[in-house]
């Protein structure tokens, strides 16, 4: 006679509580971010996780709209156990769903941000936290203008190869202007606002504090936290993580990668260090699965995100 099987597969939908691991087996079941429901409810919700299948306004290679997917995909290892470093299960102390992702029609690119928004805006009102998986890095533009309604304008703490402060016109729809067009919006305040992992050119700053890759190894990753932390202070601050951040062997798996950059060791302690800060949103950017190898830059991906919410995990378990 065999044993009896538990039959808590498929947790994505079947999930009973939005709370605690699913414990299915890592290769099989419906995926949704580290397998939880999928719900549009937010009643009682802490975090939203949600997804921006965006990637018309790339300069290189297209393909991060399939980003949701793989990070999701790529969530499925880490499922279920206590989460390293923080040593605990952040879903036992945080209800959160996955909302599923952006709507919008591919053949309207102009309609694109305004889907973007308001959806977010539709979240934010809930009083969930959000976090968001690109998508390319146009989409943080209508993320930080929904999160900006609601809280004012923002510190930005922002991983990335690129400044994405390239001039436009104040209506282009393009990966490389998000931060300079948030300056110039007063959506972000330059002064409070920092960039890591910075190896290209770019015409201006806009005022931005910049770590350069090359910085990394002299400043150590104490120093890196340090600089990040007495730049952006007490406010309310905004993490977006472009994941061409990390080192072409980290991440070979997006739209414009540039050698030189950090390890997934580096950046993922960097931002461990920081959960003094007041973060009342993120997102993870560019992952582009098909120039990906074995999963690396969703497994970096999703490890960026997981990172980011054992954060918020901590500060409530803390809070009590
Ligand atoms: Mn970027």
């Amino acid at each position: 006679m065999s044993a009896e099987l538990p039959r808590e597969t498929d947790n994505a939908f079947l999930g009973k509580s939005v709370k605690g691991g699913s414990h299915e087996p890592t290769y099989a079941g419906a995926l949704s971010f580290m397998r939880r429901r999928y719900s549009r409810d937010l009643t009682g919700i802490d975090l939203a996780v949600w997804g921006i299948p965006f990637d018309a306004s790339v300069s290189n290679r297209p393909g991060a709209r399939f980003g949701p997917q793989g990070v999701r995909r790529a969530s499925a290892i880490f499922d279920g156990d206590p989460q390293y470093p923080f040593e605990m299960d952040p879903f036992e102390v945080l209800a959160c769903v996955d909302y599923g992702d952006c709507v919008f029609d591919y053949g309207r690119n102009a309609d694109i941000p305004g889907h973007i928004q308001s959806q977010a805006s539709d979240i934010l009102a809930s009083g969930a936290h959000l976090f968001s998986i690109g998508g390319d890095h146009f989409v943080t533009y209508p993320l930080l203008k929904a999160h900006v309604a609601k809280h004012g304008p923002l510190a930005l703490v922002q991983f990335d190869a690129h400044q994405d402060t390239w001039n436009d016109e104040g209506d282009r729809i393009d990966h490389g202007t998000f931060t300079g067009r948030a300056v110039r919006e007063g959506l972000i305040d330059p002064d409070r606002s920092i960039q890591i992992g910075i190896r290209t050119h770019a015409p201006e700053t806009c005022g931005l504090e910049i770590i350069h890759g090359y910085e990394m190894d002299e400043l150590g990753i104490g120093g890196v936290t340090d600089r990040i932390k007495a730049r952006v202070g007490n406010g309310p601050a905004y993490m977006t993580f472009d994941i061409d951040c990390l080192d072409p062997a980290f991440a070979p798996g997006t739209g414009t990668p540039v050698s030189g950059g950090l390890s997934s060791r580096e950046a993922l302690s960097v931002l461990r260090g920081l959960g003094s800060l007041n973060f009342v949103g993120g997102d993870v950017v560019e992952v582009a699965p098909a120039y990906d190898h074995a999963d690396i830059t969703s497994i970096a991906g999703a490890s960026v995100a997981l990172t980011y919410i054992g954060l918020l995990a901590e500060k409530r378990k803390q809070a009590g």
